[in-house]
């Protein structure tokens, strides 16, 4: 058997990269057998196969996952989980200091987003070449000490690129954030050609239907891979327990304990640890506006 990593799926079929290329596969019978409601394999997955004629084969095994990204889709049956990416190492989240100015509560909520997955998530503040030096981590300084690096990049000026890339080699990284923010930019400048690339990918599935929609991991020269992810707008729906939001805060999630009430929301009651670090200016004011938002079920 060969081990191989399954780069690309689209209606049923698997393309595996292996040492010796890659390979179209289908999923062995009784793979697809079994009580679960939801996809079996994903990109991202590590998997052995069976090479059949030319460069076919049948994926046989599955190994177990670090992690997943997935959502829960509604289908005739049911609901069913869809997953996304297997094994992300890092989500990048875009934004741009200025055309478009950024809006931290969808940033926010990108992180809540990471976080609720169990994916690290790193920022990228790009377009640092159209506002003033000191503005960018004015911005966007407050995230690092929550465990979000930040990387400052300008492809205008070529500044941060070549640490972005650096970040994503030898990974399998998730890339998103609203339009025009210079993803497509930054990957260009990054390797020739691959934000086009997957451009046109995510512009081929927005009509698509799940079921014949594409997913596709773009290889890095030096190694790794970047995905982009259709879909993490609408998996901001994704169910979210209003009591358990203040867990994928850290700066909240540190400090939850230390409430007067067990049940405490952050939002008004006496002996919250939460409102006195915000008055404390220990919690960015920002960041709680979008818990705040979040909690009353705000739409970003
Ligand atoms: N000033 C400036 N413009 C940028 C930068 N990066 C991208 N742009 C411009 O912003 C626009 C949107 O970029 P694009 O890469 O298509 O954004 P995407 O929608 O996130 O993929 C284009 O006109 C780019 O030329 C940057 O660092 N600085
Ligand atoms: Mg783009
Ligand atoms: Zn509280």
């Amino acid at each position: 058997m060969q081990r191989g990593l399954i780069v690309r799926t689209q209606s049923g079929f698997y393309t595996v990269a292996t040492q010796e290329g890659e390979v179209v596969c289908h999923l062995r019978g009784r793979l697809k057998k079994g009580p679960r409601l939801g996809d079996v394999v994903a990109v991202g997955d590590w998997v052995w196969l069976t090479p059949l004629e030319g460069v076919t084969g049948v994926i046989e095994e599955i190994e177990p996952r670090t992690r997943m990204f997935a959502r829960l889709a509604p289908n005739p049956q049911g609901e069913y989980q869809q997953i996304l990416i297997a094994n992300p190492d890092q989500v990048v989240l875009v934004f741009a200091c200025a055309e478009p100015a950024p809006r931290f509560g969808m940033l926010d909520r990108y992180l809540v987003i990471a976080e609720q997955q169990g994916i690290p998530a790193i920022i990228v503040a790009n377009k640092t070449d159209l506002v003033a030096p000191e503005a960018p981590q004015a911005m966007f300084g407050h995230y690092p000490p929550l465990g979000y690096p930040v990387y400052y990049a300008s492809t205008v000026n070529g500044s941060g690129t070549e640490q972005l890339q650096q970040e994503l080699s030898g990974r399998l990284s998730l890339l998103t954030g609203p339009s025009g923010v210079g993803k497509t930019s930054l990957l260009n400048a990054i390797q020739p050609g691959l934000g086009l690339a997957v451009r046109q990918v995510s512009q081929a599935t927005t009509k698509g239907r799940h079921t014949t929609v594409v997913r596709e991991l773009f290889p890095l020269e030096g190694g790794g891979y970047v995905a982009d992810t259709p879909g993490l707008k609408a998996l901001a729906l994704v169910d979210i327990a209003p009591e358990e939001l203040d867990g994928y805060f850290p700066e909240l999630r540190s400090r939850v304990s230390a409430c007067q009430f067990s049940d405490c929301t952050h939002l008004h009651e006496p002996g919250c640890a939460v409102l006195e670090a915000l008055a404390a200016g220990a919690i960015h004011a920002n960041r709680y506006q979008s818990y705040v938002r979040m909690r009353c079920g705000d739409e970003e």
